[in-house]
This record gives structure tokens, sequence and C-alpha cells, in this order.
């Protein structure tokens, strides 16, 4: 393979052109359960993220980004200390943090590397990385890296994941339910109905507004299907005008009040389950891939997406 102008090696972690088509992405999601359930027994690496009761901020670029959110929002919830997210490209970092974390399964995204290279000597970055051998490694004061949750396909998937439930565990949660409710995301049948639908409007509320997005994301890249994604309180805002047969809402997690029967009344179907909001991610990852088949697509190369975005050159 020649390597695209700008873009570095470690960009070129790319699919096995001799794999099916979506392949690599079918396999990585399906490893979920048992990887998070490696990462909630990692102490030594839960032990080199920020303290409870420092004031840090997460940055990321997309899928990461999306995880950042999801973090802070536990970490705030869980009393754990002040926690900010931002996408790496809009991040106000001199707000005198105690620590900036930096979530990237390349290590090689240039926002995340500009962005900690300025940081530098100026306050600790920690980064959760997947590739151990990317830049991004020597760049931060600390480094936790995931090999075991890295991925073939461009589609990201489980890294993103692991890294969650290594937040999870850091702050102190069991991530048995979620791993049991994953295993049953993984081999349930799928709705034809639900894989079928016309469009996807993804939200949660707290920490899963991150994983809303995420869903969203991965449906659009996996997929070039039409979604959208929004913290709850706000879907009755605006966006419900897209809701109508043959269409999709899905919550993540517990929904507030009245909003099922505000979505069922457009004639839309509301998808919401009492799982672990991270086994349903796993499902709206596998209705991504079942639509991507479904177009011929191939989900392991989506259209105009390399595994990270490495600008300039
Ligand atoms: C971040 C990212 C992915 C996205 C795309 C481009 O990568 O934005 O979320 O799916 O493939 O790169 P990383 O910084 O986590 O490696």
């Amino acid at each position: 393979m020649t390597q695209p102008a700008g873009v570095s090696p470690h960009a070129l972690k790319n699919p096995d052109a001799s794999a099916s088509p979506g392949a690599h992405m079918a396999e990585e999601l399906a490893s979920q359960p048992d990887i998070w359930a490696c990462a909630a027994s990692l102490h030594g690496e839960q032990g080199m993220l920020p303290r409870h009761g420092t004031r840090i901020a997460v940055v990321g670029c997309g899928t990461s980004w999306f995880i950042a959110q999801a973090y802070a929002s536990l970490r705030e919830q869980r009393g754990r200390g002040e926690t900010d997210a931002f996408a790496a490209s809009e991040a106000f970092v001199d707000r005198d943090y105690d620590a900036v974390v930096a979530i990237t399964r390349s290590g090689t995204t240039t926002e995340v590397l500009e962005l900690m290279d300025r940081l530098r000597g100026r306050v600790r970055t920690v980064g959760v990385i997947g590739d151990p051998e990317s830049p991004l490694v020597d760049l931060v004061d600390d480094a936790v890296t995931l090999p075991f949750a890295d991925e073939r396909s461009v589609v990201q998937t489980r890294f993103a994941t692991t890294a969650l439930a290594l937040f999870r565990a850091s702050l102190g949660e069991s991530l048995d339910d979620a791993v049991s409710d994953a295993r049953q995301a993984v081999l349930e049948e799928l709705d034809p109905v639900l894989v079928a639908s016309d469009q996807f409007t993804f939200l949660g509320r707290g920490w899963t507004v991150g994983l809303a997005h995420e869903a969203a994301l991965k449906m659009r890249e996996a997929s070039q299907s039409w979604t959208e994604s929004y913290p709850a309180m706000e879907y009755r805002h605006g966006p419900i005008a897209i809701a109508a047969p043959g269409r999709t809402v899905w919550h993540f997690g517990e929904p507030p009040a009245m909003l099922a029967s505000d979505v069922l009344a457009t004639g839309a179907r509301f998808e919401c389950r009492s799982v672990d909001p991270m086994a349903e991610l796993v499902r709206a990852q596998r209705v991504a891939l079942a639509r991507a088949s479904a177009r011929g697509l191939d989900a392991d190369a989506p259209r105009n997406l390399t595994r990270s975005v490495v600008l300039g050159g």
C-alpha cells in the first residue's frame, strides 16, 4: 500500500485487504465483554489516572471526544473531582487544571498531539492510548497504553469502550453487569425492522449523552446512515420534528418521564432497554455493521475516513 501524503506510518494500521468486508469490526466488537473484564482488572493503569479530588480536563477527537464526555460526566456524578471534556481542537485548557487526559486509539491524531505538545511542562498530561509505539506515548507525562484493545477496523468499537471500562473501574464501579449484558448483546438476534429503520436519533442523559453521540457517529461511519444525537431533555426542543413512522429514537439508560409516550405519539419506534448502556452501544454497533453489509459497504474501510486524522504534511 502506498502512503497517502501527510499520513504517518502509524496511521496505516489499516484493515487487512484480504479479510471479508466488515470482518475486523465484527470480530472486534464481539470481543468487547472479555476486553472490558480485562480493563477492569488493570489496577496499575487505573492508578495512573488523575487522583480523586483533582480538577481535570479530558480531550479527544471523534469517538475519543465522546468517551471523554462520558468519563467527565461519570467522574463529576461520583464526586471524584471537577472534570471538563473538550474536543482537542476546541479545548480551554489554561484553567489551572491539575491534569489533562488525552484519549486516542492511534496516538497520531494531529489536534491531540499539538495540544499535548503545547501543555508540556505546564500541567501534568496523561495519555490513554491504543498504540504503544505511537508518538503521543513520549509526549505525555504518563502513558496508559491499551494495546490489547487496539483495532484493525478504521471504525472504532472496542478501544473506545475499553477506555471507558477502565475509567468506570477507576471510579469504583463494577463492570460485571456491563460485561454480562454485553455478552447478550453480542449474541442476540437483531430485529430486522430495527436494522432497516429509515433514520436513527440517539439520546442519553449524564454519561450516556457521550454514548448517544458515539452510537450516532458509528452508524454514520460504518453505514452512511442518517443519524442524530442529543441530550434527552433537548430532544423535545426541536429535534422531535424529525420523528416519524419508520424512524427510530433510541435512548441509552433510564429515559426521562413521558419521553417514550411523546416519541410513540409521532409514530416513530422508541428503543430503550434496562441494561448497562455500554451493552446498548454494542447493540447499536451491531446494527451499524448489519446496515453496512445490507448496503454492500465495507465497515472496516469507510468512505472518506482513515484510522486517524493526520493533518498537514
Ligand atoms: C479519532 C478519530 C476517530 C474516527 C476517525 C478518525 O481517532 O476521530 O474517532 O473514527 O477514524 O479518527 P483517535 O485519536 O482515537 O485515534
